[in-house]
């Protein structure tokens, strides 16, 4: 419920109240019992309140008939969450994205904006605003927002293609990438930007980044790996959400390795890893190399701090403490990340002749170089290189055979 209340001020609401009934089933027609919806209706009578949020998603029926109980707007959580993030979405991509969620949950909820509508008098604009249509204009409409759902989807599929086509460039730089993931507010913004100086808006409210932001990383050694900072995570993140979000969400799904911040000094820190990883497994990007940052040390007293990185480094061995803002702990980041970054490296063992050096600085931006040693026709050079990218070695390679296994 405090996340609720987070949510909905982030939405520019004013929280006034919250209250949780405990029932053995839901109600059916109004979501809470008929004596809560007089207590509710008897508040709104003395002004208390004109919107009412409900941290789980009604039907569409539950909705309207709140709505016609109380004659106030009623919203769930899930266009708590859409309303947030057409707030805040920048980018085409991001409104198109956020377009297209609302659209899909508003279609079956017409009616209701209808009936409510019709009772008190639509009003328009601001937080859980739904126009108000009358009785033949409901069918228009619906067929109205079908096909401009079919339109978003096609504008939708030609920006996954769009980004499918900027990551294959990527690729054909052959470095390694990493996606930041984390519930929403852990630091996952503030992360790239100590790390990259990208230059990324972050702050103390849900859901300020939507839209992916990729920048170079340089690791201690030289080497290079591209770092993705994209969309946080909830609980109960509207599925319409995740569908519309896919072109974003690749990022994750193809990136070489997690980066999962988690916010150290949140009471819920644990209930937010599991929907991490729950999103992860739907994303199919749970056994991705992963490396786990503990965030927000700075916020915590040194017993809690000790206890709390107790409980995680259970779950998560081999996590590393951070600050993002007080930048402690990221050399440790640095390395972990560069450990599980490696993919599928092999040996790299060149000579390189004088007057090439360029060659020597991309194996150090790409791979890694561990060892170099002067000779009298240039350097020699131990060190590695993704699988993929080796082959630009191959002219200076003294591992020529061994490099390129034969099948038998
Ligand atoms: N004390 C402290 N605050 C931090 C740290 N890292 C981030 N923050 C603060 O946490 C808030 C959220 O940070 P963001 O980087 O925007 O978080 P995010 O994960 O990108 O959040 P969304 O994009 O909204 O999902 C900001 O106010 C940051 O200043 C940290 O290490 N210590
Ligand atoms: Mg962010």
């Amino acid at each position: 419920m405090s996340e609720l209340a987070d949510l909905a001020r982030t939405a520019g609401l004013e929280v006034i109240g919250s209250d949780v009934q405990r029932r053995s089933d839901v109600d059916p027609a109004h979501f809470i019992g008929m004596g809560k919806v007089a207590a509710l209706r008897d508040m709104k009578l003395e002004g208390e309140f004109d919107l009412v949020v409900c941290n789980e998603d009604l039907s569409p029926r539950q909705q309207r008939n709140l709505e016609l109980e109380l004659k106030a707007r009623v919203l769930d959580r899930t266009e708590m969450i859409l309303e947030i993030f057409a707030q805040h979405a920048r980018t085409h991509e991001g409104r198109l994205q956020v377009e297209a969620a609302r659209l899909h949950h508003l279609l079956p909820r017409l009616i209701g904006a209808y009936a409510y509508d019709r009772q008190v008098g639509g009003r328009r604009g601001g937080v859980g605003a739904r126009g108000g249509f009358g009785e033949q204009q409901i069918e228009v409409e619906r067929r109205r927002i079908r096909k401009r759902i079919r339109d978003l989807d096609r504008e939708i599929e030609q920006v996954r293609t769009q980004r499918h086509q900027q990551r294959t460039g990527r690729r054909r730089a052959e470095l390694e990438t990493a996606a930041i993931v984390g519930y929403t507010n852990a630091g996952k913004s503030t992360l790239l930007n100590v790390l990259t100086g990208a230059g990324v808006r972050a702050e103390q409210r849900l859901f300020a980044t939507l839209d992916p932001t990729t920048r170079k990383l340089e690791l201690p050694a030289g080497r290079e790996v591209l770092l993705t900072d994209t969309v946080g995570f909830i609980q109960k993140l509207p599925t319409d959400l995740v569908a519309a979000f896919r072109a974003t969400l690749e990022e994750v799904t193809e990136a070489d390795l997690i980066v999962q911040v988690l916010d150290l000094s949140s009471a819920s820190v644990e209930d937010q890893a599991r929907t991490v990883e729950a999103v992860l497994a739907d994303l199919g990007a749970a056994e991705k190399p992963r490396v786990v940052a503990l965030n927000k040390v700075d916020m915590l007293g040194p017993a809690s701090r000790r206890r709390a990185i107790g409980v995680l480094s259970e779950r998560y061995p081999g996590a590393v403490a951070i600050s993002a803002t007080s930048r402690t702990g990221l050399g440790d980041l640095l390395s972990a990340i560069d450990k599980a970054s490696r993919g599928d490296a092999i040996p790299v063992e060149i000579l390189v002749p004088y007057g090439s050096e360029g060659v020597l600085a991309e194996l150090r931006k790409i791979g890694g170089v561990d060892r170099t040693e002067y000779v009298a026709d240039g350097t020699l050079a131990w060190g590695w290189a993704p699988r993929a990218a080796a082959g630009r070695f191959r002219t200076y390679s003294l591992l020529e055979l061994r490099a390129e296994p034969h099948e038998c």
